[in-house]
Order: C-alpha cells, then structure tokens, then sequence
C-alpha cells in the first residue's frame, strides 16, 4: 500500500510539489467530508450570489473556494491562486513558488440531487519578475503546468494526478490518506462510448453536427459500429469515465453566445483535462487546435473542448480539418 506522498517521493518528485500537493489534498478532503454530510451539513441549496461568469453560486462553491483558499494561503509555497469563484488572482506568499488555478466544485448543478462533482486544479510556476496578485503571472499555456489533477467525489473520492510522468489514481481512505490504486492509467485508442449534450445540437458547428449524426447511424453508418451515449453534466466524472475505460467527451463550441468560444473554461478546466488526458496517451483539442497549445488571454477565458480516446478524437478532427 502506497500513499500519495510516498509515491510522489519515489517519482522524484520536487519536495515542494509534493509538499504544494499535500496541501491541495487537505483542502479536497474537508470539501469531501462537507459533501458527504450533504443536508445534514446544511451546504445544499444556492446563495443569492452571483460569480463573474454570470452564474448564480451554490452554497458548496463557496465552502469549497474558501477552504482552498484557507489551506493554500497557509502555505509559503503558494506565490497567489486563480478561481473560478473569485473575480481576480489573490497574491500569496510574494517569495512563493507555485501559482494554483482551480475550479472549487466543477459540475456543481449536481449538488443537490447527490451526483458526483468535483475539484480542477492547474499548478504553475510564478514567473520571475511577476506579480502574483495580478492575471498576467496566470496567463501561461497548458504546456507549462507542473502537475494538474482532479478529486472526483464520488462513491469513493478520487484524486487522479499528473505531474508529467503519467497519471495515477488515489483513492481516500477512511483513514484519511489518500492510496494509490491505479498506476500509470492508459485511455484506450479506441471506443464506443460519447458525451456531448444533445440539446445543444441546433446550436453546434456543421462539422459537430455531422460527426454526432454519424455516430448516431451506428453500424450502418460510416463509423461502422453502434455507439453508447453518457452525459453527467460534471466534467471530472465524465473524464474519470474517459480515463478510466476510454470514450469521448466534448464540449463544442455553439452559436447559443457567438461572443463565448465555449463553455468550459480554460484555465481551470481545458488546461488541466488536456494535461491528465495527452499523459494518458489521448488528444484533447479545440477540434481546431490542441488545448495546452492556447496562449491564454484571459484568466475565466473560455474553450470548446473534445477530448478522449486517441482515434474517436482523430476521427472528430478529421470532419473540421476539411473545413479549417
Ligand atoms: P460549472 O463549473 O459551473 O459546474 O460548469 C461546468 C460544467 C461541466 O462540468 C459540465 O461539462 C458542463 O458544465 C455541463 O453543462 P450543461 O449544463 O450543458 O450540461
Ligand atoms: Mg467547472
């Protein structure tokens, strides 16, 4: 039995990362006990306040962003973080080292009908020079993350890691450690399985529409086999699902806001997802252009996003190249 740090010190891992990602670990924990309580907690329900997307907040995106924040705070390493539930970055430790951007509670309209949620988080190096309390610092591409990671709160609650030597899953123990339980995870290159909401169809890109509906013709279609169809409306079930037994989950673009180039954000979403996926051996793109080769903008800037299976992702890119 291995634990996380364990683990992480038999990978070489920088200590200050392993240190950075204990803490990161404290805070999940305390956002899945506050989860498991549910209503006897009182964290069900909404807030009357609003994030900078325009969306209303649940009472558990606020416990969840201020427990990470609390925790990480603490921590020296901590140069500053990005939210997804604070307007701008709030400066740490000016000497720090890390800079942490992350979703407190992703898919967190499943809350309160008891459905899997979870917690994105990016690290980044400060860049010398930079002011840690303002976006710029932020604004690197994927490629130069240091770790990313999920805590799924399922069932069990799940913490999936990369540092950029693959990814493993952890898995909370009662005893409050988190234990390896899958070493270096691998999607499948191919599947039978997607995720994309439907209702958005009439909204979509031809190229998208095209794609899904000859996913839909099944065996007697061009894809020649009969596909399966999931939607949890929680991005880190639906990639746990994509790592764990391969599939293909996408976000596209839609004309529902031409002003928005998606839904998912990129920072905190995009980035992260694409880092644990290309380490498990899959392609997570735009459908136009692979994710951590963005040059972000903006801290809540937002993206399409497909991502999954290596092949299932060549296939949908080969219906937008031709257009491209
Ligand atoms: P959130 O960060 O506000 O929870 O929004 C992101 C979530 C993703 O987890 C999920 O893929 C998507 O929104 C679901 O959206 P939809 O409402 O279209 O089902
Ligand atoms: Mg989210």
């Amino acid at each position: 039995m291995l634990l996380l740090s364990q683990f992480l010190k038999q990978q070489d891992t920088e200590d200050t990362l392993v240190d950075l990602i204990g803490t990161l670990m404290l805070a999940c924990k305390e956002v899945a006990i506050q989860l498991r309580e549910g209503e006897l907690a009182g964290v069900l329900g909404s807030t009357d306040n609003t994030n900078v997307q325009g969306e209303t907040q649940k009472k558990m995106d606020v416990i969840a962003n201020d427990l990470l924040k609390k925790f990480l705070l603490d921590n020296p390493l901590v140069a500053g973080l990005a939210s997804e539930e604070e307007d701008h970055p709030v400066g740490g430790n000016p000497e720090g080292k890390y800079l942490v951007i992350f979703d407190p509670l992703d898919g967190s309209s499943n809350i309160d009908i008891n459905v899997s949620v979870g917690t994105i988080f990016s690290i980044l190096e400060l860049p010398e020079g930079m002011d840690p309390s303002q976006d710029e610092a932020y604004l690197q591409c994927g490629r130069k993350q240091v770790a990313a990671g999920y805590v799924l709160y399922g069932q069990s609650s799940v913490l999936a890691l990369t540092t950029g030597h693959g990814v493993n899953f952890f898995t909370l123990a009662h005893t409050g450690d988190f234990i390896l339980t899958r070493e270096q995870v691998q999607i499948p290159a191919d599947t039978k399985e997607f995720a994309i909401n439907m209702s958005n169809h009439r909204f979509w890109e031809e190229e998208m529409r095209n794609y899904v509906g000859d996913l839909l013709q099944g065996s007697e279609g061009p894809r020649g086999k009969n596909y399966n169809m999931r939607w949890i409306a929680s991005m880190v079930a639906e990639v746990h699902r994509v790592l764990t037994r391969g599939g293909i989950f996408t976000y596209p673009w839609d004309g529902r806001d031409p002003s928005k180039p998606g839904k998912l954000r990129l920072m905190y979403e995009g980035n992260p997802m694409s880092m644990l996926i290309e380490q498990a051996g899959g392609i997570s793109s735009t459908c136009y252009k692979n994710i951590m080769d963005l040059e972000p903008q903006r801290i809540h800037q937002r993206s399409a996003v497909a991502l999954g299976s290596k092949n299932e992702v060549e296939a949908l890119l080969t219906y937008h190249a031709e257009s491209g």
